[in-house]
């Protein structure tokens, strides 16, 4: 017997209940496309075969959690499932003060309004939509401070979520620390791809920040994602546990937003965590206002404890190993056809390249949008753009132009199978064929606000 033949990962989990999926027809799904005006967000659920819109929310939760769904204590306040949530925050993750918030962006909110002061700047590992919308909303503006190879998709770096200590160095000069509340460092970088972020960035991060008193703001979303990727490819974390790295990952930074929906495995549900006790009293203030109040934040006891169950259940190798492990199937299986992806292949999702994919649409056509569509076309696959559509307007007016322009293939948490992973690999494949036929949109309908969620198109001629 070969000793040499490899380990493959599987599932570390078994079905027991199933949701059923609905077949649909080219025709349906041409019709479909065209009432949702070329935007996969505003498709009906029950058109979409297999859902890689997103992994936020869409995870399938355990037993476990859903028998602690049971136990959710409804008082209105001091829920014991809120002690529970604090103890599973602090224990976990190291952060002192906890404030349960209903998703990410109700805590970017609380967050951003207490620390931010107009005219501030907030570096960061790149931008996310709802990240930088709420900095601006309170006053600051954003400012990127990724690598360079973040915004390469062919650049095989294998830390693609650093930031660049020249780059915040000069910022700092420019503006001077003052002017910076704080950095906003996101692990498993959404919009690079789910590019991760290495410990000795961080920890440089740390010192330089120290130095000019700035904190660093930690959007911990798919932190053991990122945990993973440091057990893997950082020297000195291969015998660490993902439990170990990621309260090593927490250590170094002041206070998190979190969006539970993705790594802690919910359907619903976020937090506020700080060190300090000055902004956790502002925090606990302010919740009452936007979301509810401090021992529930917008949430039901049943979703805190599912919470709770989950952010342990998060941090288990098995899982991690098993989680990522599908996404490079996906990804690998996409190289194999010649497909272009974001490369390292990302934490969450695949990410195809649609300049690389469609290098006659020009970017003001949208050609990640139109990607999206047309594979939704194929096959009955959602993804989502993040291109042009997605990075918005500046304060100005102006379109942003990103240089990636990307249709994210994102992968549900424990929900889909290898099988499908084959299937959606083979409907970016049969588009690929007859990519050079394929024609732009134009935007008929642009909202103000995040206009990627509801903007419609139309079909160019
Ligand atoms: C997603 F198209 N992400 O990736 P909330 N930080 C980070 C996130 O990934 C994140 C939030 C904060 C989503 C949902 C979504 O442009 C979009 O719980 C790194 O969604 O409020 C959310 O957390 C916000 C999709 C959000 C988007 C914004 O699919």
């Amino acid at each position: 017997m070969n000793k040499h033949i490899k380990r493959s990962w599987a599932e570390p989990y078994k079905m027991k209940m199933v949701e059923l999926l609905k077949m649909t027809t080219s025709a349906q799904r041409k019709k479909a496309l065209q009432q949702a005006g070329y935007n996969t967000f505003l498709l009906r659920s029950e058109d979409v075969y297999i859902d890689l819109l997103t992994d936020s929310g869409t995870s399938a939760m355990s037993d476990r959690q859903w028998a602690g769904m049971m136990m959710g204590d409804e008082a209105y306040a001091g829920s014991w499932n809120f002690y529970h949530l604090e103890e599973v925050v602090k224990n976990i993750y190291g952060y002192k003060y906890v404030i349960p918030t209903h998703q990410g962006r109700g805590a970017e909110n609380i967050l951003s309004k207490i620390l931010i002061k107009k005219g501030d700047v907030i570096p960061g590992n790149m931008y996310f939509t709802t990240t930088r919308l709420h900095q601006e909303l309170a006053g600051g503006r954003f400012e990127d401070i990724i690598i360079d190879e973040a915004h390469d998709p062919d650049n095989e770096f294998p830390f693609k979520g650093n930031a660049d200590l020249n780059k915040l160095q000069r910022l700092i000069k420019k503006k001077g620390a003052k002017k910076i509340p704080y950095i906003s460092i996101a692990t498993s970088v959404n919009m690079a791809g789910g590019q991760p972020i290495s410990m000795k960035n961080l920890k440089e991060l740390r010192v330089l920040t120290q130095k000019h008193g700035i904190r660093i703001i930690h959007d911990m979303t798919r932190v053991a994602e990122n945990a993973y990727f440091i057990q893997q490819r950082e020297k000195g974390y291969q015998n660490k546990s993902v439990k170990e790295i990621v309260k090593e990952i927490c250590s170094y930074t002041d206070g998190a937003t979190m969006s539970a929906k993705k790594d802690a495995l919910v359907n619903i549900g976020g937090f506020l965590a700080v060190n300090d006790w000055d902004v956790f009293e502002e925090a606990r203030n302010m919740v009452v206002v936007y979301e509810g109040l401090h021992t529930y934040g917008g949430l039901a006891g049943r979703d805190m404890e599912a919470m709770a169950i989950g952010i342990g259940e998060s941090i288990s190798d098995d899982h991690i190993r098993a989680r990522v492990g599908q996404v490079i199937y996906l990804g690998e299986k996409m190289l194999d056809l010649g497909i272009p992806i974001v490369k390292p292949i990302g934490g969450h999702g695949v990410f195809v390249n649609a300049k690389g994919f469609l290098p006659h649409i020009p970017q003001n056509d949208f050609p990640a949008q139109t990607l999206a569509a047309e594979i939704y076309l194929d096959s009955g696959v959602r993804t989502m753009e993040r291109g042009i559509v997605s990075a918005g307007r500046k304060s100005n007016g102006e379109n942003y132009y990103p240089k990636l322009e990307l249709v994210r293939f994102t992968i549900p948490r424990r929900v889909y199978t290898q099988a499908h992973m084959d299937v959606i690999a083979e409907s970016a494949g049969r588009v690929y064929e007859h990519c050079e036929k394929i024609k732009g949109l134009k935007m008929v309908y642009e909202p103000k606000y995040l206009r990627f969620f509801q903007a419609r198109f139309e079909k160019l001629n």
